[in-house]
């Protein structure tokens, strides 16, 4: 199984080492594509010596690719945003986690986006479900 995993980058950083876990436990089902998201210094990771346009290009392909698309959604990014949007159009199989404990609200251009389908599934979430919750949506 091919994983897009999302979360911010210049949307800010504080959540990178929560995206780490998430994307190792991730690994357990499949290949995760964009596993940089969760790289502690993206500069050392090799994204530094991309053009704009190259990463642009390269992780809309990775999109079209994947087969399950996964996004931590609580630190609010643009590029997330975009994601899920393009990933939408694309069919894919979508689940957004938020933290609710994070004192932050959701756009709701994503928690209303919810089908209530299993295609896009948003979660309020604590890091300690997040095993039962990944064996749900990916068994
Ligand atoms: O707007 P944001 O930067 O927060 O968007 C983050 C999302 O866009 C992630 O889910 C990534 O899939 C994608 N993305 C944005 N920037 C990059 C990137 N730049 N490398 C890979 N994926 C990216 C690296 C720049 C770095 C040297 C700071």
């Amino acid at each position: 199984m091919k994983i897009y995993f999302a979360g911010s980058i210049r949307g800010g950083r504080q959540d990178a080492e929560l995206y780490l876990r998430i994307i190792e436990k991730l690994q357990a089902y499949g290949t995760v594509l964009t596993e940089h998201v969760g790289a502690k210094n993206l500069e050392e990771s090799g994204e530094k010596h991309l053009s704009e346009k190259e990463i642009y290009n390269r992780d809309m392909a990775w999109l079209q690719e994947c087969d399950v698309f996964v996004a931590e959604v609580t630190q609010p990014s643009l590029g997330v945003g975009y994601e899920i949007g393009r990933a939408i159009t694309l069919n894919k199989k979508i689940l957004c986690l938020f933290r609710l404990d994070s004192g932050k609200s959701l756009s709701a251009m994503i928690a209303g986006a919810e089908t209530g389908s299993s295609s896009f599934v948003v979660k309020n979430y604590k890091e300690e479900d997040v095993t039962k919750i990944l064996s749900e949506f990916l068994n």
